[in-house]
């Protein structure tokens, strides 16, 4: 099955139930992260809905579209991509982080269907995916695969360990998208304990990506129909592996956190969660008002 037909602004209410869905499963939790999954939802919703080769219903179809998310701390927002897909049922994301749940705090995909890797240590995923694009190509198979990796995570080195892999056997089975939000888990993304080293530029990535031999495209991260159009434009690339920069901000979609890396792992209060409930058009019954 293709992608299913939603228009725009059907997908961008989904992405705005989603948003409350992953604040609702971190608060059930009193556990999780929620400054990246808040800021990759858009892209994961364009990408599930509009994108990805798959069958919700046959999971381990062999000739799906492959998605990796290496950032695997914002396992919340594929979780509940995944949910609202169809891979299985919304009220599953109670259990979030629970022992003995299918959604643990990082991907496993030993327990959940629909997990191309499992992931959660920064880098692993990207080169995983890495290894799954050339066994495509090897076994002649024609699905893309995807991988989802953070900014802070381009820090670490097997990301360009795998960069060079990926162009020196002309992956163009293989689109990075960056989840470039500037912040990681402590602070901007440039910054270091002794704020001693240049400014970070914004198009450091960028240029990083295309000086490894990659085709680099930019987006907004959160507009689904640019988001959609370069993900479309990159399955069909040819020659070498596809980044898409995708710029977003972190926390997005809720004022105080957007842009606050203290809101990279924490627990909202009461009254925090009913202002952002309120911000995210939840009905009334679910703020509490
Ligand atoms: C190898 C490794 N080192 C450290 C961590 C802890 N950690 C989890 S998330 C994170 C920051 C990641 O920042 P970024 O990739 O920019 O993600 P985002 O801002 O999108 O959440 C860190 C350091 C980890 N999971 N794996």
């Amino acid at each position: 099955m293709m992608a299913v037909e939603l228009s725009t602004a059907k997908l961008e209410d989904l992405a705005r139930t989603a948003r409350r869905e992953i604040i609702n499963a971190v608060v059930v939790a009193k556990a999780g992260h929620l400054g990246g999954p808040l800021s990759a939802i858009d892209i994961l919703v364009a990408l599930y809905f509009r994108v990805l080769n798959i069958r919700p219903l046959d999971p381990t179809w062999p000739d799906r579209d492959r998605f990796i998310l290496s950032k695997g701390h914002s396992s919340i927002a594929l979780y509940t991509t995944l949910a609202l897909r169809g891979f299985f049922p919304l009220e599953e994301l109670s259990t979030f982080d629970a022992m003995g749940s299918r959604l643990q705090g990082h991907p496993d995909m030993n327990l959940l269907p629909g997990l191309d890797m499992s992931t959660g240590s920064l880098g692993l995923g990207f080169s995983a995916g890495v290894g799954v694009a050339l066994g495509a190509k090897l076994a002649e198979k024609n699905f893309t695969t995807f991988v989802m990796v953070g900014d802070g995570e381009c820090n670490e080195g097997i990301i360009w360990e795998g960069a060079h892999v990926a162009q020196r056997y002309a992956l163009d089975n293989l689109v990075v998208i960056v989840d470039e939000n500037n912040l990681q888990q402590f602070g901007w993304r440039g910054q270091t304990a002794t704020d001693r080293l240049p400014p970070y530029s914004d198009k450091q990535l960028a240029h990083r990506w295309e000086a490894f031999g990659w085709q680099v495209s930019e987006v907004d991260g959160h507009d689904i129909d640019e988001v959609t159009h370069a993900l479309t434009r990159a399955r069909g690339a040819s020659g070498s592996p596809v980044a898409v920069i995708a710029h977003t901000t972190k926390g997005k979609g809720v004022s105080f956190m957007e842009g606050n890396f203290r809101w990279h792992s924490r627990v909202p209060t009461v009254d925090e969660i009913n202002q952002a409930m309120v911000e995210l058009g939840a009905p009334p019954s679910l703020t509490g008002a």
